[in-house]
C-alpha cells in the first residue's frame, strides 16, 4: 500500500532515527512528526527543546550521531567560559553551535511567536523532509518527584536534572507534566491526524516521551478520530531499553518493563486503547489482546535496518 499522509509520534534520539527510516521507506509521502516537548528546559536564560532539536538535527544532517543529541562538529567554548564564571548549571552540555538554535528560539519566543512557528523557522534551515510539530504550543515540562538521598525528603526536579545530572539514579516516585492541563495540540496536529492513512508510535520512551504527547488534552481524541490504523514500535527489547531510561520510568506507572507490558499499556483500540498493531523484537513474546502483534528485528543498527523497521510498521497500518 502506498501511504500518502503519515503521522509519527516521537521523542528524542530513538524517535528521530525511526523518523529517518520512515522518510526512507515512504519518500513520496507527507510525513508529520508530532514531537514531545516535556523535556524542554530554560537554562542560562535560553529555552532548550531537546527532542525537537534532535529530530530536526537528525533529519537535517546536523546531529552528532555518536551522542545522539546536539550538533556534529561541536565545540564547548561557551560552556567552559560559563563554568569559569561558576555559572550554574554546569551539568548541562551547551555546545557552541547548538547555542545558536537556542538563541534564535528564545528571541522568537520572546517576540511572541508560538513554538510551532519557531520550530518551522529553525527547520527551514535544515530541510528535514518532514513536517516537525511540537505536541503543543503551550509549555509543558516534565518534572520528576524524587526522594533526596541527603534528607530523605521528596522534591521535584526538572527531568533534565534527573536525567543529565543524576543519570536517573534518584528513584523516581512520580512524573509530573507541569502545565499539561492548559495545553492543547499544536496547530496542524489534529489536521494531520484527520488526514492520515498511517499513524506510528516511534520506539520512544512510553512514559516521558510518547506518554507526555498522549497526555495533551484532545490529542488522544484526535488520534482515535483518525481514519488511519495505529501501529507502535516497542522501545523495550528483551526486557531492557536500547538507550535512555524507560526502564527507570515504566515501573513508576506500574508498567512491566517488556514489549508486552508497554503494548498492554497503550492498549487495543478495540477496548479503549490506542493500538491496532504492535511491533516487538523476534525473541519477545507479547500477548496484547485485540492487537495485531508482529515480531521482527527492532534494532535500528543501520539505515537499512531502520528503513526495514519503518516499512514493517507501515505495513502493519495497511488495510486488509
Ligand atoms: N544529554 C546528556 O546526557 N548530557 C548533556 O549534557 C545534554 C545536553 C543537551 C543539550 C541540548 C540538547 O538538545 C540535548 C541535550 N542532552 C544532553 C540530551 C537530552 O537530555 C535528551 O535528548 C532528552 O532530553 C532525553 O531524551
Amino acid at each position: 500500500m502506498r501511504f500518502v499522509q503519515i503521522v509519527v509520534l516521537a521523542g528524542g534520539t530513538g524517535g528521530a532515527r525511526f523518523l529517518r527510516g520512515v522518510r526512507a521507506a515512504a519518500p513520496e509521502a507527507e510525513i508529520t512528526a508530532v514531537v514531545n516537548t516535556g523535556d524542554d528546559v530554560t537554562l542560562h536564560g535560553l529555552r532548550i527543546c531537546p527532542d525537537l532539536d534532535t529530530v530536526v538535527y537528525t533529519l537535517g544532517g546536523g546531529i552528532d550521531e555518536e551522542r545522539g543529541w546536539g550538533r556534529a562538529g561541536e565545540s564547548w567554548t561557551v560552556k567552559e567560559e560559563l563554568a569559569a564564571y561558576g555559572a550554574d548549571p554546569a551539568w548541562f552540555g551547551l555546545g557552541d553551535r547548538d547555542l545558536a538554535t537556542h538563541l534564535i528560539r528564545t528571541r522568537m519566543l520572546d517576540a511572541g511567536y508560538p513554538l510551532s512557528a519557531v520550530t518551522a523557522a529553525l527547520a527551514d534551515r535544515w530541510q528535514p523532509g518532514v513536517t516537525v510539530l511540537p505536541m503543543s504550543d503551550q509549555r509543558v515540562e516534565t518534572h520528576v518527584v524524587v526522594t533526596d538521598p541527603e534528607d530523605g525528603r521528596q522534591r521535584a526536579i526538572h527531568f533534565q536534572e534527573w536525567w543529565v545530572r543524576h543519570r536517573a539514579a534518584l528513584d523516581p516516585a512520580a512524573f509530573v507534566q507541569i502545565g499539561v492541563e492548559a495545553a492543547r495540540p499544536a496547530p496542524g496536529v489534529a489536521e494531520a491526524l484527520a488526514a492520515a492513512d498511517a499513524v506510528l508510535f516511534a520506539p520512544s520512551n512510553p512514559v516521558v516521551s510518547i506518554g507526555t504527547v498522549l497526555g495533551v488534552p484532545g490529542l488522544r481524541d484526535a488520534l482515535l478520530a483518525s481514519p488511519a490504523r495505529i501501529a507502535g514500535v516497542s522501545p523495550i527489547i528483551g526486557g531492557t531499553v536500547v538507550r535512555g531510561m524507560a526502564d527507570r520510568c515504566l515501573p513508576v506507572l506500574g508498567i512491566e518493563v517488556s514489549a508486552e507490558g508497554v503494548g498492554r499499556h497503550y492498549g487495543a483500540r478495540s477496548d479503549g486503547g490506542l493500538l491496532d498493531a504492535w511491533l516487538v523484537a523476534e525473541d519477545d513474546a507479547a500477548e496484547v489482546p485485540g492487537v495485531d502483534v508482529r515480531r521482527l528485528p527492532l534494532l535500528m543498527s543501520s539505515p537499512e535496518a531502520t528503513t526495514a523497521l519503518a516499512r514493517a510498521a507501515l505495513d502493519a497500518c495497511a488495510r486488509g
